[in-house]
């Protein structure tokens, strides 16, 4: 059921996406089907933006542009999924491993949509564990860390991301206070991102449910 919904709520977010324009683009199930949407539509974009590899060579399949970001300065919208999202449109990123790319292309973009099914739009964050890229040789350091604040890490096994960093999944941390967690693991030395996105939020979140759609700012 969540593809069905994965692939209705990609192909409402077409009507967000502007003609002659350079686009974000983000990583995982609910983007592909987006990236199959793009087919359709019938004004051209001048390109996109891509934060994985995966995307970019499914966007190279159908003939749409890939820039590089240093050769834009800035986007007008970046479409990505979320693995949770909550009411004020906070998001936990990374169970794909493109946390850093995706940060980094949001951040430069005007306005991020984020598009998912019901079963990822929450009260609360935290289910979800928390992704952490990082630099191999602090693997442990860091999760030494993340143990004093009270987490479970857990080495995300046989997986390196584009970057060519490791992933560490965070169970049980407290998300009572978004933007100071989101701080305090920045500023673990061998972070490179952490995938709890408390500043560059949501603007525009589109849910897809058996029963709904929402839109909510
Ligand atoms: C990206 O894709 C990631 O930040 C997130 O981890 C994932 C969601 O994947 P899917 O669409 O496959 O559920 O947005």
């Amino acid at each position: 059921m969540s593809e069905i919904l994965k692939k209705k709520v990609a192909e409402h977010a077409l009507k967000y996406v502007p003609k002659d324009t350079i686009i974000g683009i983000g990583s995982g199930t609910t983007i592909r089907y987006f990236i199959e949407a793009l087919k359709s539509i019938r004004f051209s974009i001048l390109g996109a933006v891509s934060s994985s590899v995966k995307s970019s060579n499914f966007l190279k399949r159908i003939n749409i542009k890939l820039y590089n970001l240093n050769e834009i300065s800035k986007l007008e919208i970046y479409i990505d999924s979320a693995d949770e999202i909550n009411h004020n449109l906070e998001m936990i990123k990374g169970g794909g491993g493109a946390l850093t790319q995706e940060k980094i292309i949001s951040s430069v973009s005007k306005k991020f949509i984020c598009i998912v099914d019901e079963s990822k739009f929450v009260k609360k964050l935290g289910s979800f564990p928390l992704p952490i890229e990082v630099i191999p040789i602090s693997l442990n350091y860091v999760s030494r860390e993340l143990i004093k604040l009270g987490g479970h890490p857990k080495h995300r096994k046989n997986f390196v991301t584009d970057n060519g960093n490791f992933i560490i999944d965070v169970f049980h941390l407290n998300f009572d206070f978004p933007k100071k967690l989101e701080k305090f693991i920045n500023n673990i030395s061998g972070v490179v991102t952490v995938g709890l996105f408390s500043f560059r939020k949501a603007d525009v979140l589109l849910v897809c449910g058996r029963k709904y759609f929402k839109v909510v700012y």
